[in-house]
């Protein structure tokens, strides 16, 4: 008979886990089961691919823009052909979108369509990529709002309250996955000896009291005055409490999941300088709706500055929105300022 200790030290791989989670759904079909797996086994491959990113045949750009208008390189077109052929055969999804793409991406007419939308950020940070610096996969599952046949833009166009689950991958110095169902949120390690994510972080709750703000500062000047106070407050420049340390990567995965696990602050506001940025640079659908979805589920808060990021619904699959996330009351706070300055 197992003794306590064994029991303490059980390894839960991924698959297990989601598995037991599906448990609690009596009426759960396992095709959700399925698809985190898939993603999952996305990011193995994805993973592979990165701790090889020093090596000539990765390296060098391509040269094409995306609708970004950014450079893509070679990793980041891999990562999203990765995601998009495990799982567009599976008959779980009804669509999908990517960050790289500008249209819906549906499903080939040889093979069945699902019940759930898949939109995916295949390589988020990919401006880092040839420094070395940890990058990562955000993914976003809905259920699909139309009947049946091919999935539609609208089935893409959902706010982030309506998710299913959402999650990211990290590749670090390790690989992780953290995802939630809305049970709470779950990080994995890849162990790369034996090939599987084992369950590292349950249930994470972003800590108090927050250590980190992380923001790009060199575009501080081209904010608006209340989030410029803001920033005033989160350094202590009104002498009431001490400072928060500055941690920037510039890889949002990275940036929020330190914030994550230390507890902290992510913003990137809207640039009234840059005309590409009137409402900041992030995405949305593929970036800030599942990180928020994260958070929320985490304790901690997401908005765009005036209002919770779920409750946005998005008019364009690649609509861009300023963003606060991170510990709760500090969110309220940015909220709180640019209220008052009405910006
Ligand atoms: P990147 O341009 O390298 O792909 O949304 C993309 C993103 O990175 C985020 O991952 C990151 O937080 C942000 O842009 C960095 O933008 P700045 O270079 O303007 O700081």
């Amino acid at each position: 008979m197992p003794s306590a200790t064994t029991e303490h030290a059980k390894i839960i791989t991924i698959e297990r886990h989601i598995l037991d989670e599906q448990l609690s759904h009596p009426g759960a079909t396992g095709a959700l089961t399925s698809l985190l797996y898939d993603i999952a086994l996305s990011g193995k491959v994805i993973a592979s691919k990165t701790t090889r990113a020093g090596l000539v045949e990765i390296l060098g750009r391509t040269d094409e823009i995306n609708i970004q208008g950014e450079q893509v390189q070679k990793l980041d077109q891999f990562a999203d052909l990765t995601i998009f052929r495990l799982n567009d055969h599976t008959g779980r999804l009804a669509v999908l979108g990517s960050e790289e793409h500008e249209h819906i991406l549906p499903i080939p007419d040889k093979y069945p369509t699902g019940k759930y939308v898949l939109l995916y950020d295949p390589l988020d940070g990919s401006s880092n990529i040839d420094f070395n610096i940890p990058v990562g996969t955000i993914f976003a599952i809905y259920r699909r709002k139309s009947e049946a046949g091919p999935g539609t833009l609208e089935d893409c166009l959902q706010p982030g309250r309506d998710l299913v689950a959402a999650g990211y991958l990290i590749y670090g110095m390790s690989t992780m996955l953290v995802y939630t169902t809305g049970m709470g949120v779950h990080g994995f390690t890849l162990d790369p000896t034996v090939g599987e994510f084992l369950l590292s972080h349950p249930y994470i709750r972003i800590p108090h009291p927050p250590k980190y703000f992380s923001a790009n500062l060199g575009h501080q000047v081209y904010w608006s005055q209340g989030v410029q106070r803001f920033t005033d407050y989160l350094q202590g420049q009104d002498g009431q409490r001490k400072g928060l340390s500055l941690r920037y990567v510039g890889s949002l995965v990275a940036d929020f999941h330190r914030n994550l696990l230390s507890g902290g602050i992510f913003y990137y506001p809207a640039d009234a300088q840059d005309p590409k940025k009137p409402h900041g640079k992030l995405r949305l659908a593929y970036e800030a709706a599942p990180l928020g979805f994260i958070a929320q589920n985490a304790g901690g808060y997401a908005s765009d500055g005036w209002q919770n990021i779920l409750d946005i619904q998005p008019q364009a699959l690649h609509e861009r929105t300023p963003l606060f996330i991170g510990n709760r009351e500090l969110v309220e706070k940015a909220e709180e300022y640019i209220l008052e300055d009405g910006g």
